[in-house]
Parts: C-alpha cells; sequence; structure tokens
C-alpha cells in the first residue's frame, strides 16, 4: 500500500478482535451511562438463570444453566436501556419537534429514557404528557373509524413472545394481516427459502454441534460484533484445529484474530487465536456464483473421485438432485469467476476441504440475506449441506445468525404477513373470532402504501420503522401523510419525530426492568436462534412509574379499540402464564408451556430436519436451481459501477448508535466514511482523505448522499460499503429480494465520484 495522508479519526487497528480492547469499551459504555456501583451486579444478571435476556443478540448461550459470559456488545445493550438518564416532559416542553430533528440518531437515544406517555400538540410543536387510558380511548376512536386494512401494525423483534402473541391478536380481531417487522428488512430469505429446501424456515443446528463439527463455512456476517458470545464457539472451534472458511468482502478483525476476554491465558499474554482459515474476499451479491462454483467443483470431484456426495442421503430424502446438477453443469466457471470475484482454484480449494468434512456447519447473515437473490442465496447453503448429508446428524446443519433477540420467537408466535390456514382456524377455534385470511403487507409494502396514502395509521411495537427502511427521502414525508402514528418504545427517535396528524410515544419496560401485574411479578419468554425458549424476568427498578410493559399497553389498546372483544385482555395481563396457555392452545411445539419453561434453560422447539423428517409439499428435501449467474455476472462485471454495502458500525445496534467508534476497522470518532479498495480508488482517480459523493443508479430518480470521505480498506475490488442508517438514502425502496420482498441493503449499483467541492 503507497503511503497515505493522515485523515482524522481513521487509523488502522492491528491488535485482534475481543481482549482488553472490548474490557476497556465496557467500562467505557457503564461509565458513561449508569451509575458503576449498580452496573456490574445487572451484567451478572444477564442471561442467568433467573436473570433476563440479554437484549443484544439472538445466540444462544450455554451460560443460561451455568456462569456469566462477558459480551462487550451485550454490556453497551444493557447499560444503553438501564442509563440513568431520562427525557421527561419538562424536556419536551423545551423542545421543539422541528428543533430535536435537527438531532442525530446518535443524539436523540443518548437523551435517555422516556418516561411518560406523550402525545403531540401541533399548536406549539411539542410533545406532552398524556394519561394512559385518555391516549388509549383517543386511539380505539381512530382505528374504528378506518378500514383495518388501512392500518399496518409494525414489529421490531426485541418484543416477548407474549407481547407479540397479543400483538397479533389485536391487530386480527381488528381485522387487518398487515404485520410489517423487522424480520422483513432481515431474515424473511431465511423464512422463505428454508421451508421451501427443508420444510421449516429456521437453522438446525444446536451449540452441541458446534463441538462435533469437522468444518465451518462462515458467510456474510459479523460475529465480533454483530453475535459476540458466538466468538467463545468460533475460537473454541478454531482451537481444535477445525477449518473455518469465510466468505466476506470486507477484512472483518474478529473473523481473523480474536482474543477471549473468557481466557486467562491469551489475556495475560496479549495473545490471540486465529479465526478464519481460509478468508475468501467475495464481491459484494456474489456469492450465489461462488456457492454454485464450489458445488460445481464438488461435482467434479464426485465425477473424478466417487465418494464424494452422500448418495445414499440424496436418493431416500431428496428430490430435484438432476435439475439442480444439470443446472450447475451449464453454468459456465468464466460467469462464476466474473460473478463471485474468485477464482476457479479458491472454489476448488472450498470443495475439497467441504468434501473431507464430515460434518460441515454453514453459518450466516445479511450478506447473504440482504440481496435482490437474498431467498436464492440461502437455498443455495442448503444445497450445498444437501450434497453431503449435512441434516440431521451431529455437529452439522445450517445456522442463520439471527438479528433481533426474539425476533425467531415473534414469528413463531404469529407475526406475519401471509398466515397459513391451519394457524387461523386455531385462533378461531381458540378464541372465538374469525380472523381475516387474505395476505397483509410487509415492511416495505407498508411503507409503499403509506406514500401512495392508502395506509393511514401505523403503530409500532418498538424499533424506529422509518429509519430503517431504505429511501429515506420518500420514506420520511410518507410518515407525516398519516393520521395517526404510536409509538411504543424505550427512548426517543426519529421515527417518532416524523409526527402524523395525531402522534402518541408510549414508554414501555424494558428486559432489565422488574414487571409487576395484578398478579404479582412477570417473567416473559423469548426464543433464541437455535429454537431454545426461556424466560426472561427483570430485577431493576422501572426508568419511571409511570412505564407500562409491552403487553399491558398492547392490551390497553386492544381493550379500547374493541369493546366486543372476545379476548379478556385486562384478565390476560395480570398473569401471563394466561397468555402463554393461550399461546400453548395456538401454537403448536408449546405444549406444558407453562411447565416447560419454569425449567432452566427452557425447552427446545421441534425442528424436523434434524430428524430427517421435511414438512415440504413432497416430503423430501427440495434442490434448487439458481439461473442468474450470468447476468450477475454482466451487471457485477460492469465498468464503473460499484456496489455499496450498508453495515453497522462496532458501536451501533441497527438504528441506535452506542458511540461513534468502529473499533476493528480502524474509524474512530466519526461515521461518515466509506470503505474502498485502492484499486477502485486509484481508477476514479480518489486519494485516502477525499471528499466523495455517492449516488445510485435507478432509472427516472437521482439518490445521492455528498461529502463523504472516502477511506482505503481490505474490500473485495469492486464493492464500497457505508454505515447504515446513514446510506438508506441510496437504497432504492422498490429494489428488493422479489421473493421475500427483502431489501437488497447489500448490493446497491452506485457511481462515485470526486465532491465538486473538494
Ligand atoms: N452489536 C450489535 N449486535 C447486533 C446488531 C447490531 O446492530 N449491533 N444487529 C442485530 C441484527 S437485527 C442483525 S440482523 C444481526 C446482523 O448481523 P450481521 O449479519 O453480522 O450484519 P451486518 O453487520 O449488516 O453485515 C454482515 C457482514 O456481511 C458482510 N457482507 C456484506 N455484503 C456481503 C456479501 O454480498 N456477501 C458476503 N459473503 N458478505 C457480505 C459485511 O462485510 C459484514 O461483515 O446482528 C444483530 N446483533
Ligand atoms: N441500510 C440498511 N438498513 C437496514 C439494515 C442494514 O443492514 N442496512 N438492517 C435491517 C435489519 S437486519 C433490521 S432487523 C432493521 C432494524 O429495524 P428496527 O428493529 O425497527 O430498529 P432498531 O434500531 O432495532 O430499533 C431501535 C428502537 O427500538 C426501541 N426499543 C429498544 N428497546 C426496546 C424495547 O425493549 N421495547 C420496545 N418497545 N422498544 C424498544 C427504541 O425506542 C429504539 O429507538 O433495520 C434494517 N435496516
Ligand atoms: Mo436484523
Amino acid at each position: 500500500m503507497t503511503k497515505q495522508r493522515e485523515v482524522p479519526g481513521v487509523r488502522p487497528y492491528d491488535g485482534p478482535a475481543g481482549g482488553w480492547g472490548a474490557l476497556r469499551a465496557t467500562a467505557q459504555a457503564i461509565r458513561q451511562q449508569m451509575e458503576s456501583i449498580e452496573a456490574p451486579i445487572m451484567l451478572m444478571r444477564t442471561n442467568q438463570p433467573d436473570g433476563f435476556d440479554c437484549p443484544g443478540c439472538a445466540w444462544p448461550d450455554k451460560e443460561h444453566r451455568s456462569t456469566f459470559q462477558f459480551c462487550e456488545n451485550g454490556a453497551k445493550a444493557v447499560t444503553w436501556e438501564a442509563t440513568t438518564r431520562r427525557v421527561p416532559p419538562e424536556f419536551f416542553a423545551a423542545n421543539t419537534v422541528t428543533s430535536l430533528l435537527q438531532k442525530t440518531d446518535y443524539e436523540l437515544e443518548d437523551m435517555g429514557r422516556l418516561t411518560h406517555p406523550l402525545v403531540y400538540d401541533r399548536a406549539t410543536d411539542t410533545f406532552r404528557a398524556v394519561e394512559w387510558d385518555d391516549a388509549f380511548a383517543r386511539i380505539g376512536e381512530i382505528l374504528r373509524s378506518l378500514s383495518p386494512d388501512q392500518v399496518e401494525f409494525y414489529t421490531s423483534g426485541r418484543a416477548s413472545n407474549e407481547a407479540a402473541f397479543l400483538y397479533q391478536l389485536f391487530a386480527r380481531e381488528y381485522g387487518t394481516n398487515n404485520f410489517p417487522d423487522c424480520s422483513n428488512m432481515c431474515h424473511e430469505p431465511t423464512s422463505v427459502g428454508l421451508p421451501r429446501s427443508i420444510g421449516i424456515g429456521k437453522g438446525t443446528v444446536s451449540l452441541d454441534d458446534f463441538d462435533s463439527a469437522e468444518l465451518i463455512i462462515s458467510i456474510g456476517h459479523n460475529p465480533g460484533t454483530n453475535h459476540p458470545r458466538m466468538m467463545g464457539t468460533l475460537h473454541e472451534a478454531s482451537r481444535r484445529n477445525v477449518p473455518i472458511i469465510v466468505f466476506n468482502p470486507l477484512r472483518e478483525r474478529a473473523l481473523e484474530r480474536f482474543a477471549d476476554p473468557q481466557s486467562v491465558v491469551e489475556m495475560a499474554t496479549f495473545g490471540s487465536t486465529r479465526i478464519a482459515s481460509t478468508y475468501f474476499q467475495v464481491d459484494a451479491g456474489g456469492d450465489a456464483a461462488a456457492l454454485k462454483g464450489v458445488m460445481k467443483a464438488l461435482l467434479a470431484l464426485e465425477a473424478a473421485e466417487g465418494n464424494v456426495l452422500d448418495k445414499a442421503f440424496i436418493t431416500a430424502h431428496t428430490q430435484g438432485f438432476d435439475a439442480f446438477a444439470a443446472d450447475l453443469e451449464a453454468t459456465s466457471w468464466d460467469d462464476i469467476e466474473k460473478a463471485s470475484g474468485l477464482t476457479r482454484p479458491d472454489l476448488e480449494h472450498v470443495a475439497l476441504a467441504y468434501a473431507k468434512s464430515n460434518a460441515t456447519i454453514v453459518t450466516y447473515g445479511m450478506g447473504i440475506t440482504q440481496h435482490n437473490k437474498g431467498t436464492a442465496n440461502v437455498r443455495l447453503i442448503a444445497d450445498l449441506l444437501l450434497l453431503r448429508g449435512n441434516f440431521g446428524k451431529p455437529g452439522a446443519g445450517i445456522c442463520p445468525l439471527r438479528g433481533h433477540s426474539n425476533v425467531q420467537g415473534n414469528r413463531t408466535v404469529g407475526i406475519t404477513e401471509k398466515p397459513s390456514e391451519a394457524f387461523l382456524k386455531l385462533i378461531e377455534d381458540t378464541c372465538g373470532f374469525t380472523p381475516p385470511s387474505g395476505h397483509g403487507h410487509d415492511a416495505v409494502q407498508a411503507m409503499q402504501a403509506m406514500i401512495a396514502g392508502q395506509s393511514k395509521a401505523l403503530i409500532c411495537l418498538g424499533g424506529n420503522f422509518a429509519v430503517a427502511l431504505p429511501d429515506s427521502g420518500q420514506s420520511f414525508p410518507a410518515m407525516t401523510q398519516l393520521d395517526l402514528g404510536v409509538h411504543i418504545g424505550t427512548k426517543l427517535n426519529r421515527t417518532h419525530l416524523l409526527v402524523s396528524k395525531e402522534t402518541y410515544i408510549f414508554p414501555c419496560l424494558g428486559r432489565t426492568e422488574l414487571d409487576m401485574q395484578a398478579g404479582g411479578r412477570q417473567s416473559i419468554t423469548v426464543e433464541d436462534s437455535m429454537s431454545m425458549v426461556h424466560a426472561s424476568a427483570g430485577k431493576l427498578a422501572p426508568a419511571s412509574e409511570h412505564l407500562r410493559s409491552e403487553p399491558a399497553i398492547v392490551a390497553g389498546m386492544a381493550h379500547a379499540t374493541l369493546p366486543r372483544s372476545k379476548v379478556p385482555w385486562i384478565e390476560l395481563i395480570s398473569d401471563y402464564d394466561r397468555i402463554r396457555d393461550l399461546i400453548e392452545r395456538v401454537i403448536p411445539g408449546f405444549e406444558d408451556f407453562n411447565e416447560r419453561i419454569r425449567l432452566p434453560g427452557g425447552f427446545r422447539l421441534p425442528l424436523p430436519p434434524t430428524e430427517r423428517v421435511w414438512l415440504t409439499p413432497s416430503g423430501k428435501a427440495e434442490f434448487s436451481v439458481y439461473g442468474g449467474v450470468k447476468e450477475d455476472a454482466d451487471v457485477l462485471g460492469a465498468q464503473d459501477v460499484l456496489r455499496l454495502i450498508t453495515i453497522r458500525s462496532h458501536d451501533q445496534y441497527n438504528t441506535t448508535i452506542y458511540a461513534l467508534d468502529d473499533r476493528y476497522r480502524g474509524v474512530f470518532g466519526r461515521r461518515d466514511v466509506l470503505f474502498m479498495n485502492e484499486e477502485d480508488m486509484a481508477d476514479q482517480g480518489i486519494e485516502h482523505g477525499d471528499l466523495v459523493d455517492i449516488e445510485t443508479l435507478t432509472p427516472g430518480r437521482t439518490l445521492r448522499l455528498k461529502s463523504i470521505t472516502a477511506i482505503v480498506y481490505s474490500i473485495a475490488k469492486g464493492s464500497v460499503a457505508a454505515y447504515y442508517p446513514e446510506a438508506n438514502v441510496l437504497v432504492p425502496l422498490d429494489y428488493i429480494d422479489k421473493e421475500s420482498g427483502t431489501p437488497s441493503y447489500k448490493s446497491v449499483p452506485v457511481r462515485v465520484v470526486r465532491a465538486a467541492a473538494n
């Protein structure tokens, strides 16, 4: 690399991920957000048998049964919620919404916890406190005046099973299946693709499988930041000499080297462990081609040497192999190399390693799903595993890294815009009303309906809907056209401030807080990435005496909206065991829910593929055919078109910005950077530290982000990366995976030019 000029806040990070840096960052997060005496005690209660579930990520933990495991970003998530800072009504009286909109997303949440239910007052352009019952009554009145299909019920995946179940019951009794949810922007390709391939839209591995895996292939996820407790698992696997093959356009430090803060030796000696045995910097959007290349090479190996494919498994358990193999045959190496950015020998190397392993796990995240071919990507991963029978045996399987800590549970208990007939029938039989059967809106469709003026109200169970969605230029104004906006949240965010004609903000209890109802102290339940359901109970005093729990707020709105409701809302929330009894009657797999949730560690929901049972229409696992590699090669290979990836920094939880550093990528105190490959920069005459403008290549409209600082980074040639949510102005709302509706947040075609004023 040529000698570069100094760029403020940009300096290479040479250490491993984890280690002392992680401990220091944790101490800092605690210092900034909360009284230090309380903090360690509370962190010790995270993921303990009688404590609360970490609101950070959905990675499971053995720790629900054993001792506290250190996690920097889990600590940040917990301290961010348990902060001692508050935004009381006096603050809102002194600050107009217009002035608050000038603040950054970071500043908004950093002000602290919401303390009172609030209503927007247009005359003064401020929020003021409102009584819960008055707010519920008015919301009921507005909802009754609208047609149910004009209302959108958004869910962000932090909500508990109990809250989410009541929420879908409310919306369905009211009369709609409009359930946009964060999963639509996240793992929807998993929820759509895996059922087609293996009959269920969830991962099939358990933590124990990692102990006996012989090969791990990690595609498109960044666990050092987003699933930090997974690092302990990868660390152990690496120390057992298990090869870990990584596909990622960016060099992510935690996937290269990691020092485990639990390891006394590594901490004392400043040592670290390699994570990836081989690291392939695939092009953004190039995974389908890469996976096809690996499988094409595997078929060639089979032809040459035999005994590579698990033929007995393929014959007994799968369907569609011939068409799948013929398509691989027809796909040229030339196109595979062009579309993936990797070479044939690279991919043959992976095939060889895969052929040698008797038990392989493939882990994947947003680098796979957030593409216009997200569903095809997921299915290709399943195909790869099917070829060697890597389902239903120890040490093998598919492992989608879920996002929010209970996003999987939300879907299990009924948050879906496309409910099955069987589910609707169970609701009808159990609850006594007929739920609507027509499909509702997903997240993008909900926003499109709002932009078109068809949807008139948005209710949000958590999250930051408008900011998380693409195309802020269209999405933000659409919020302000609504008749009603209702936001249940813990902290103020921009979506709350994009006020509708009438807007309410409802402050709720977080995971860490004590939840007292008429029947005493309550616990809630969540489901992790590996289908384990367990209880969570907060212990801290609530941030304010006016907070209500999410189930109580949902029940309050439902009770006020549906005067002839068949559901005993108020009774249900007095004791959440009653909600769980109802879940048990409606959702398969929850037999004896209340008994089993009281067992240490909870219980696992059924996962038929682990027993080689396939709930597909044919009763077999299905191979897929993805025919788009040639097209990908043409598009990805095009001159001066770059592919923009939008990513999370290390100090960020989705739209929540904890602080402005991205330690492992060497960015400090700023987020206005564009990571670029050095050769691409040279091609465009851009130097490290130059200001650039980014423009999306979309027909008919101009989407532009100006004055971003381009910096040299180890990223695949042809790919560039910027931070989400800032870069959402560049993502077209209709640029989606057509099968799942998920936005292509990680392959936006852009042009980067030096800023005019530079
Ligand atoms: N601390 C923290 N934890 C979190 C979150 C958070 O924001 N902060 N978010 C939560 C949520 S909701 C989610 S969904 C998960 C997200 O967790 P991840 O799936 O790890 O999400 P990202 O950081 O968006 O991106 C993942 C990686 O994909 C790579 N990538 C981008 N494009 C491609 C591609 O085309 N191919 C391949 N192979 N790789 C690609 C990027 O370089 C990046 O390393 O984490 C959850 N946990
Ligand atoms: N460009 C780009 N866009 C993306 C992505 C990307 O990679 N790139 N990733 C997408 C993904 S994977 C996801 S999951 C979505 C995330 O989209 P969302 O889930 O909508 O967003 P979050 O940022 O997680 O929501 C933060 C807000 O949640 C509220 N909150 C926090 N804790 C609680 C709680 O316990 N209860 C309640 N009721 N509210 C709470 C707070 O008010 C906080 O402001 O964003 C998507 N958008
Ligand atoms: Mo997510």
